[in-house]
C-alpha cells in the first residue's frame, strides 16, 4: 500500500511511524509512506498557507491553492484522498479495514480553524474523524489512522493475529490475560489459565470476554457504534 500524507508539520511523524510494526511494514516494502510539506506546494515569498476566512470570525482557514496543487500532484487512478477533521465520518476498525483495501491513500492534515470548503466540496473523498475531540492539527489523527491499517496489510502481522482478528472481529473485549509468575506478591493467576484443560480455558476466556464487555461497553453488544453518554468508570 502507499500511503502519501499532506501535512504543514512533516516532523511530528518522526517517531510512531519509525518504530516497531509500522518500521518493519515499511522496511519490507509492504507499506511506502512519504509525507510532504504543504508549504512546499506555496509559491509566494512567505510560502503562506493560510488566510483569514471570508465574512470574519476568528482565526485562520488553510487556503485552497497549495492544497489543490499538492493532491493533484500526488494523486494517481485510485487514490482515496482523505481529510481529517473533527466533523468527518468517525473513524474505527471497520473503517481500518475498509482502508487497508485501497492501493493508495492521501492523507490530508487540516489545521488552524479548518480548510476551505472548496477542499472539501472537489477535492476530497471522505472526511475522518479519530473522535469527538479538537487537536491542533490532523498529524496525530494521520498517524493513528496509518499505524491501524498498516497492522491489517497482508503479511505485517502473523498469521495468528489475523486468525484471532477474525474470530473476535472486535465484537467483544479482549478477556483478562497472564503471564509467569503464576502468584506475583499474593496476587494469582486464575487456577484454570493454569490447569490444562483447553475447553475450561476456551469457556472461561469467552466467559470473561463476555462480561468485561457488558461492564464495560454495553454497545457493543448491542450492535450499535457509539458508547452511551456517561462517564462512570466500570469495576470488574
Ligand atoms: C479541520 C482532526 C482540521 C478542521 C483534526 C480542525 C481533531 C481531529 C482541524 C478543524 C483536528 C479528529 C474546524 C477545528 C485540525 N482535530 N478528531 N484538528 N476545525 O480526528
Amino acid at each position: 500500500m502507499k500511503i502519501d500524507v499532506l501535512t504543514l508539520f512533516p516532523a511530528m511523524f518522526a517517531g510512531p511511524l519509525d518504530e516497531s510494526i509500522v518500521r518493519r511494514a515499511r522496511d519490507t516494502g509492504k507499506l511506502d509512506l512519504q509525507l510532504h510539506n504543504l508549504r512546499d506546494y506555496t509559491h509566494d515569498r512567505h510560502r503562506t498557507v493560510d488566510d483569514r476566512p471570508f465574512g470574519g470570525g476568528p482565526g485562520m482557514l488553510l487556503k485552497p491553492e497549495p492544497i489543490f496543487e499538492a493532491v493533484e500532484h500526488l494523486r494517481g487512478e485510485n487514490t482515496r484522498v482523505i481529510l481529517l477533521t473533527p466533523a468527518g465520518r468517525l473513524f474505527n476498525q471497520a473503517v481500518a479495514l475498509e482502508l487497508a483495501q485501497r492501493e493508495h491513500l492521501l492523507l490530508i492534515c487540516g489545521s488552524y480553524e479548518g480548510v476551505d470548503e472548496r477542499v472539501r466540496q472537489f477535492l476530497v473523498d471522505e472526511e475522518l474523524s479519530i473522535g469527538d475531540y479538537v487537536l491542533t492539527n490532523g498529524a496525530l489523527p494521520a498517524m493513528v489512522i496509518i499505524d491501524a491499517v498498516t497492522r491489517l496489510l497482508p503479511g505485517v502481522l502473523g498469521d495468528e493475529q489475523s486468525a484471532h482478528e477474525e474470530s473476535f472481529s472486535r465484537e467483544r473485549l479482549e478477556y483478562p490475560q497472564y503471564t509467569r509468575p503464576a502468584d506475583f506478591r499474593g496476587m494469582k493467576a486464575p487456577e484454570v489459565l493454569l490447569s490444562g484443560h483447553h475447553a475450561e480455558i476456551a469457556k472461561w476466556r469467552a466467559a470473561q470476554a463476555e462480561l468485561r464487555t457488558a461492564q464495560r461497553r454495553p454497545d457493543l453488544l448491542a450492535g450499535t457504534d457509539r458508547p452511551p453518554a456517561g462517564d462512570e468508570r466500570q469495576t470488574e
